[in-house]
């Protein structure tokens, strides 16, 4: 080959590079360096960064990160910010996204991401300040401030100051997720408000998946039915699991309400809620143990909770808070069969336990008081065993 030829290949080559890095330019999301893998995510730190992620549906199984917090300055949206089903990794880096509003929306599948599939992960992301309304005219399914319908994974995740006010037709809406058939592990809703028609729940509208260590401080309220401090409706396969509510309500007028959740037809286990804040118009739940306000900001009334430094408490100051959120206060580990002083397992504790002994009902009595250590849902050796491996025991 002459060298001209040679050059003129190598131009060739250049123009092909440089068209194909263009139309890369153009159908990809400009954001703050990255490539978008697990090893290199791109990185998200400006308004416009996001807003990119929000119009490249292409992108949507891609990683990201967040370098920086992102102020949306009141943006108003009429549909999700990231509408197509989000199936990379959002790592919010412990960063937040502060002050948008999706106003009106008239779909179904609402929040900060309409849907997340079941590969998909969001972690360490904080929304403050946003809200999330639903049209009279075209109500929908599935609404909240982070995720419409979560089938992925949410870890560490937490919602402050967030509304969520769907028509009086609306259904499955929570703060957090509207619906959920994934896992969602140690996320908190806080200082909020969720209204809808049916299903309606502090944390979460309807629940088939997981909700793990978690907890709603919100207010709650329905139009009609299935309204929890945590969850509206835990149905089949639905497993929630450590968790509180000390959500309020201001109604009293439903077939199905509850404290922590209205309607269960999962599992639940180790979960408490407020009952003197729910008070009078909330009485019970289907699940969880209601207790006072004084007992809830107290570690030893925690049963079941310990031995993985998940949650601390300001003892008689304040709700229990996730480690991960640097609160302050003790570390709550409770140990299995120290169920009424926090001194360790000794006689008293085994007076407790022979009180409730071949007790088999224990499911409609918050696990017979703890005293169901295996959550069998009865009282026997198996209990036993697991309360004489901790006999003596001290933390
Ligand atoms: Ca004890
Ligand atoms: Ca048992």
């Amino acid at each position: 080959m002459s060298a001209m030829g040679t050059l003129n290949t190598r131009c060739v080559v250049f123009y092909f590079v440089t068209i194909l890095q263009l139309a890369f330019n153009v159908f990809a999301g400009t954001y703050g360096g990255g490539d978008g893998s697990p090893g290199n995510p791109y990185k998200i730190a400006t308004v416009s960064h996001l807003l990119s992620l929000s119009q490249s549906p292409a992108d949507s199984d891609k990683c990201f990160i967040m370098t920086a917090d992102i102020n949306l300055s009141n943006q108003k949206f009429n549909t999700s910010v990231i509408n197509s089903p989000f199936k990379g990794t959002f790592d919010g880096n412990g960063h937040k996204i502060q002050n948008f509003s999706i106003y009106q929306a008239r779909f179904s599948y609402i929040g900060l991401f309409s849907s997340v599939d079941k590969n998909g992960q969001i972690k360490r992301l904080g929304v403050v300040n946003c809200s999330v309304s639903d049209s009279d005219e075209a109500p929908g399914h599935s609404i909240a401030v982070l995720v419409g319908y979560n089938s992925g994974t949410i870890t560490h995740c937490y919602i402050m100051g967030g509304n969520v006010l769907g028509s009086k037709w609306s259904q499955f809406l929570g703060v957090l997720v509207g619906q959920n058939v994934g896992t969602i592990n140690q996320c908190y809703a806080r200082i909020g408000t969720v209204y809808g028609n049916t299903y309606v729940g502090g944390l979460v509208g309807l629940n088939h998946g997981i909700i793990n260590q978690s907890y709603a401080q919100v207010y709650v309220q329905a139009s009609d039915d299935y309204v929890g401090g945590l969850v509206g409706m835990n149905w089949e396969r639905g497993v929630v699991y450590q968790c509180y509510s000390a959500s309020t309500f201001s109604r009293s007028k439903y077939d199905h309400v509850g404290g922590l959740i209205s309607y269960n037809i999962g599992s639940v286990n180790y979960c408490y809620w407020d009952a003197q804040l729910t008070f009078p118009y909330v009485k019970s739940s289907d699940g969880g143990c209601g207790r006072t306000t004084a007992q809830m900001k107290t570690a030893d009334t925690c049963i079941g909770w310990g031995g993985d430094e998940v949650w601390t408490v300001q003892e008689g100051i304040a709700y229990p808070q996730l480690a991960w959120e640097n609160a302050g206060g003790q570390v709550i580990n409770n140990i299995p069969g120290d169920f009424t002083s926090p001194e360790g397992v000794d006689f008293l504790d085994f007076a407790y336990f022979a009180a409730r002994w071949l007790n088999t009902n224990c499911a409609a009595s918050c696990d017979c008081d703890g005293a169901d250590i295996d959550e069998s849902g009865s009282i026997d050796f198996a209990d036993l065993a697991i309360f004489s491996e901790h006999w003596l025991e001290c933390n």
